[in-house]
């Protein structure tokens, strides 16, 4: 018995080194330790060894037994190590590699314009207003004294969806819808911009622009809050030695009305291309809040007065940036947007 007890564990020691992975080494512990292990089974065969010679063959099959476990753990965490460091190995991040550049999208210049004057008007306390693109009649006209019928309505400039529902020509329904939602008519000062549409379509025109207008209403506003106001936005924008000149103009939502141009930035004023030899650029439309639409959107225009003004956000983005063809504003070329790369942010 001590014998076969002695080629067990030479066998199984044989066994334990020959192993290269987990299971085959739980294999090899099932083989000689486990229940039916050859191990164990020698213990099964004690009873027809004499009674006198079983502690001392009990005893050696457990010296084996710890022998064996012991030669197993230690193969184990060899093969654990083994395991680590080939995982190690395979997964290691050689960290002193260049990263891969992650590319950005970059703000687009209109967006960039937007921006710039949001902060410039909510600077002076004016709230930003956004209104539907999907406008009604009543919003983008009638509120605006532009009552059916009336020639500024010019049925081809306007995308009509239906007879009562259009595609906003300008952001001037969201000041209507403002001073409508104001039910204690209190003073307002606002700014909107967003997107409008017209069906216009050429080198300078997109039928699809971005435009923002300013509505001040409160008691005692006058011309010189005006012209004070615009001062601001266009020495702002293009440069603090601007000059603004005023033109007498007519819209049907103010009244006077005016065109303010700026002394060309790219001249001075002297006369070039880009003002056509005038040396001023017309930027800015503008007037006094025509008493009918103050009292079509609930202000009394002997209590309240006020101004307005609209710009088209393309121009000032073409001026600003020396963009040439409005339509590179809305082809989404990757080329011409990631010029407008986020460096400065
Ligand atoms: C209300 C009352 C008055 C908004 C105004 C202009 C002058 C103007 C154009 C400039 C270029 C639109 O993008 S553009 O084509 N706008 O010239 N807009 S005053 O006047 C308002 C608006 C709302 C209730």
């Amino acid at each position: 018995m001590k014998a076969q007890i002695e080629q067990i564990k030479n066998l199984a020691k044989e066994d334990i080194l020959k192993v290269n992975n987990l299971q085959a080494l739980d294999e090899v512990r099932v083989k000689y330790l486990g229940k039916k292990g050859e191990l164990t089974l020698v213990l099964r065969g004690m009873g027809a060894i004499p009674k006198e010679e079983r502690p001392i063959i009990g005893e050696l099959v457990n010296k084996v037994r710890d022998e064996l476990e012991e030669l197993i753990s230690k193969k184990e965490e060899e093969l654990h190590e083994i395991a680590l460091n080939e995982k190690l190995e395979n997964e290691k991040i050689d960290i002193t590699l260049p990263s891969t550049k992650i590319k950005r999208g970059s703000k687009h210049p209109i967006n960039r314009i937007i921006e710039e004057l949001e902060d410039l008007f909510v600077s002076m306390g004016y709230d930003v207003v956004d209104g539907p693109e999907l406008e009604t009649d009543e919003y983008c006209f009638e509120r605006l004294n532009l009552p059916k019928g009336h020639p500024a309505r010019d049925m081809q400039d306007t995308f009509y969806i239906t007879t009562e529902y259009l595609l906003r020509t300008q952001t001037s329904s969201v000041q209507a819808r403002t001073m409508m939602a104001n039910e204690e008519k209190t003073p307002i000062r606002v700014v909107c911009p967003g997107k409008t549409y017209r069906r216009d379509d050429d080198a300078t025109h997109s039928h699809q622009f971005g435009q923002i207008e300013g509505l001040v209403i409160d008691e005692g506003i006058s011309l010189a809050h005006l012209k004070g106001t615009l001062e601001v936005f266009v020495k702002h924008m293009l440069g603090e030695n601007s000059k603004l000149r005023f033109r007498p103009s007519y819209f049907p939502f103010t009244e006077p009305s005016y065109e303010v141009d700026v002394s060309c930035f790219k001249c001075g004023g002297k006369g070039c291309n880009l003002c056509k030899q005038t040396g001023w650029i017309e930027i800015l439309g503008s007037g006094m809040v025509h008493p009918n639409v103050l009292k079509m959107n609930g202000y009394d225009p002997e209590k309240y007065s006020g101004f307005a003004f609209g710009t088209g956000l393309d121009r000032l983005a073409m001026f600003k940036y020396g963009i040439t063809d409005i339509r590179l504003l809305y082809a989404n070329d990757v080329r011409f947007l990631n010029q407008f790369d986020r460096k400065d942010d």
